[in-house]
């Protein structure tokens, strides 16, 4: 079954103008884009994002990285799209992330680890929500 998940190339890979050659693995992945964009989190917007791990140690400097400049999230859809992403990012660590996955190839270390993916469906649905309204999701609509 075709489903959903949210993608953030994170400020790190923006800054590192490596945006365009994540994508291209992400298409090559078959993955499809629903929606995708730039934009700067404030300090609310990725607080509120992250906020199940607001009891975590590095809750604060995952907030300031977050927003320290442009990200850009996209709505991806594919078969088992949550699952089939998380296997294309790799490990959070990207000394445990297997070849050839995203961060393995372009996260710097476990903080600034290049990109993030949802990690269930329900948390894909909430994740897709916070970036995207309705409208535009249905106004990218391409089949
Ligand atoms: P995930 O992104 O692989 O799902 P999570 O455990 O959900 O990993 O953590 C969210 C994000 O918080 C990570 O992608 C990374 O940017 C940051 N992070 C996770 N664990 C650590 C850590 O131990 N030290 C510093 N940053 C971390
Ligand atoms: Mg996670």
């Amino acid at each position: 079954m075709n489903n959903r998940t949210l993608a953030i190339i994170k400020p790190d890979a923006v800054r590192d103008n490596v945006a365009g050659k994540i994508i291209s693995k992400i298409i090559d992945a078959g993955f499809k884009i629903k929606a995708m964009k730039m934009t700067r989190l404030t300090n609310d917007s990725a607080g509120g994002f992250y906020l199940i791990h607001k009891n975590r140690p590095f809750y604060n400097d995952l907030v300031e990285y977050m927003s320290s400049g442009p990200c850009i999230p996209i709505a991806l859809e594919r078969e088992n799209a949550v699952s089939e992403f998380r296997k294309l990012i790799g490990a959070t660590d990207p000394n445990e992330a297997a070849e050839g996955t995203i961060r393995k190839l372009y996260a710097k270390n476990k903080a600034e680890n290049a990109i993030h993916g949802s990690d269930s469906d329900e948390n894909a649905a909430i994740e897709i929500a916070h970036f995207f309204s309705r409208k535009e999701l249905l106004e990218n609509y391409n089949g």
